[in-house]
């Protein structure tokens, strides 16, 4: 086993990692930045180190930091968390030269993951449908051929993107050439790489994602599908799990293919297929090869520990369960609690938070690093809670949600809370109305 996990991230992930760490008797360190001094995650750990100042390039970025940590703590296993360097295939490879465990795949697999021109080469390999496509292309002229073959409007994205980030959408003929220069550019820029590669543009699509886990012995499972479709610029807000668009029979479908996936792609550790679901039709889009922020909604449906699974995975040890002993019960909805003004654009909204009471009973989750007389900081996400609730069905959950939802009193600063109270009490929430691009049609006023 691990005998000691450095945690590389801060905020509400930080904790859930410490709190997995403390459940399988793991010491855990903490590292933070000047600023984050007085945040949970450093009191929760059992030892914490000061890594830079505020600057997340110097602090929560900085590999020789975060390396020099580890090795005088005697940490001998790294978990990253989401964002920061948990998909940064060197910093995988520096952790090995180490002698550190990074939690979570070979850098190989990131790699492979993580190209998206690879990834969809694989899945067709595989039998697993990905949207009609070209491979990565260098003349706009191939665009043009392909829009003739399935016709406007097609998207243009970086095989090194993801996330939203590194894509145009093409809307005819005419914007082909401007499109392709800045998705170069843009590429270039941001991911060091230029290469783009072109697909058919679904309307209005759903964002199904498949929780899957793959243990060093090519066990693989799948935990279901969450619904992501709830978000507002590539920022998700509300995810639940399962998606009502999903029949029992299409779960088993996309559960195998995503099973497929990570074998083809000689998986370990956790991870997410995500698919576009149009109608009965779905198709592979990325892996994410991180524990997500919505984790947990699936954790509540499957009662499936998923960080303490990972990290018994990246200590060699044998998943703890099959595929038949997953079962699936009731509803998981996870509203993402921001430091936000959604009446102004979701403005960020950092500050102090006065008073802070949380919401609690029978299925109801808060992961929070928030407390009264937090200073929430500028200078990472907004992101200052999670709060899930389960129930036996989907209706039974929404309920419980905003009865916990007003129940959530946070002062001093304006979050997330009351859209979501409008969100969970609207027509359209109740009859599954809401897709990706509902958020920004009806509550982004500026920048459209
Ligand atoms: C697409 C698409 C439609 N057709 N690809 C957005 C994030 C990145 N993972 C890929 N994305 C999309 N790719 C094709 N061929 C629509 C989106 C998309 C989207 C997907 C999921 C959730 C929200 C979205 C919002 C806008 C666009």
């Amino acid at each position: 086993m691990i005998k000691k996990v450095l945690i590389a991230n801060r905020g509400e992930i930080a904790i859930r990692i410490i709190r997995a760490c403390r459940e399988l008797q793991i010491p855990t360190v903490a590292v933070y930045s000047e600023p984050d001094a007085g945040s949970l995650h450093v009191s929760y750990a059992d030892e914490a180190y000061c890594i830079g100042p505020k600057e997340s390039s110097k602090s929560y970025l900085s590999i020789p930091a975060i390396i020099s940590v580890a090795l005088t703590s005697g940490a001998d296993a790294i978990h990253p968390g989401y964002g920061f360097l948990s998909e940064n295939a060197d910093f995988v490879d520096i952790c090995k030269e180490h002698g550190i465990k990074f939690i979570g795949p070979s850098s190989d697999s990131m790699n492979k993951a993580g190209d998206k021109a690879t990834a969809r080469k694989t899945m067709i390999e595989n039998g697993i449908p990905v949207t009609p496509g070209t491979d990565i292309i260098d003349d706009p002229k191939e665009i043009k051929k392909f829009a003739k073959k399935v016709g406007y409007p097609v998207i243009i994205k970086a095989t090194a993107g993801g996330g939203g980030k590194g894509m145009r959408i093409v809307n005819n003929e005419n914007e082909v050439e401007e499109a392709f220069n800045l998705c170069q550019t843009e590429a270039l820029k941001a991911f060091n790489n230029k290469d783009v590669y072109c697909e058919k543009y679904l309307l209005n699509p759903r964002h199904i994602e498949v929780q899957v886990i793959g243990d060093s012995r090519g066990n693989v499972v799948h935990l279901g599908e969450r619904d992501c479709s709830i978000q507002r610029r590539h920022q998700k807000l509300i995810e639940e799990a399962p998606s009502v668009f999903v029949s029992e029979k299409l779960r088993k479908k996309m559960g195998d293919d995503a099973v497929k996936a990570v074998k083809a792609l000689k998986y370990e550790g956790v991870g997410t297929i995500e698919f576009l679901l149009d109608g009965e039709n779905y198709y592979f889009m990325e892996m994410n090869t991180r524990v997500q922020v919505e984790h947990c909604v699936t954790e509540m449906i499957s009662m499936i520990d998923i960080l303490k699974e990972q990290i018994r995975i990246a200590s060699g040890m044998k998943l703890s369960f099959s595929q038949d002993d997953v079962e699936l019960k009731g509803h998981a909805i996870e509203c993402r609690i921001n430091a936000e003004d959604h009446e102004r654009n979701f403005m960020p909204n950092p500050g102090k938070i006065g008073g802070y009471v949380a919401p609690g009973g029978f299925g109801v989750r808060v992961d929070s690093h928030a407390y009264a007389g937090y200073d929430v900081l500028p200078y990472y996400d907004s992101l200052i809670g999670k709060l899930i609730c389960w129930g036996k069905d989907r209706e039974d959950c929404r309920k419980r949600m905003l009865m916990a939802l007003n129940q959530y009193v946070i002062t001093g600063i304006k979050t997330t809370i009351p859209f979501h109270k409008e969100i969970l009490n609207s027509e359209d929430f109740i009859k599954s109305k809401i897709d990706t691009s509902y958020i920004d049609n009806k509550y982004s006023k500026a920048n459209k």
